[in-house]
């Protein structure tokens, strides 16, 4: 690793983060064994959500399920990940994971993939596990522009209280306006790169890169460059502020 004489492009604010590789801390932990961590996002920062990368040079296996009311989604950025109830996630592949879901996990040696956890707020019956790839999925034009693709990895019922999509952006693509919201956003830029306005901040980000928005966090997205961009996005959803 090169040194970075004190230099970093994480920024991190009281309502929004940047998170750059280079500013990784890739810990283990106690129910992940063979696993190294690095948590991007945690309550501690403000967030109601934990996102983390995990990576495991060698083969992982029986990595314990979530503990108590919390919801789990995993998705796969290199190699492979299988569940024990009989699903295998490659590249792209997804995994929601309900609370109370007995299921553990194992991979393949080399694996990447992103991990969300959440205190799920549950309406109704817990939803069942979903399992899916986004090459599978048909992409949706944000608000009519088909420069701007959205890809919903889970189904939008009142039962799930939050989602995770794929936005695809054309070069020169943008986010239609400045969007504040109450809900939260934990973002991995995929592909491509552009400019991300958070709060007055104006970040140039690439692949790799991870972002927190907070509650009512301004936010607007620019794609630049000759290929297209597309980011994975969490937002709590379908539930009330109060
Ligand atoms: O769904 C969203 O709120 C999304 N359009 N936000 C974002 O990309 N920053
Ligand atoms: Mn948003």
């Amino acid at each position: 690793m090169k040194p970075s004489f004190g230099q970093t492009r994480s920024d991190i604010r009281r309502n929004h983060a940047l998170l750059t590789s280079e500013s990784h801390e890739w810990i283990t932990q106690p129910d992940w064994p063979g696993a190294e961590l690095a948590y991007l996002i945690s309550p501690d920062m403000g967030a109601k959500f934990a996102m983390a990368l995990v990576r495991g040079a060698e083969a992982l296996s029986d990595i314990a399920p979530a503990d108590e009311g919390i919801a789990r989604f995993v998705f796969v950025l290199e190699g492979s990940v299988s569940i024990s109830t009989g699903q295998t996630l490659a590249a792209e592949g997804y995994g929601f994971l309900p609370p109370g879901d007995a299921a553990t996990l194992s991979t393949t040696a080399g694996t990447r993939f992103v991990l969300f956890e959440w205190r799920f707020l549950a309406r109704g019956e817990l939803p069942a596990a979903v399992f899916g790839s986004v090459a599978e999925i048909d992409g949706a034009p944000l608000r009519g522009d088909d420069w701007l693709m959205v890809q919903k990895m889970l189904p939008t019922d009142a039962g799930f209280d939050g989602e995770f999509n794929i936005m695809n952006f054309h070069p020169g693509a943008s986010l239609a306006y400045v969007e504040t919201h109450f809900m939260e956003h934990g973002l991995l830029m995929l592909d491509g790169g552009g400019v991300y306005r958070l709060d007055d901040q104006w970040y140039p980000v690439g692949a790799g890169d991870a972002i927190w928005m907070g509650p009512h966090v301004p936010q607007w997205f620019g794609a630049l460059g000759r290929t297209p961009s597309r980011y994975l996005i969490y937002k709590n959803y379908n539930r009330s502020p109060l």
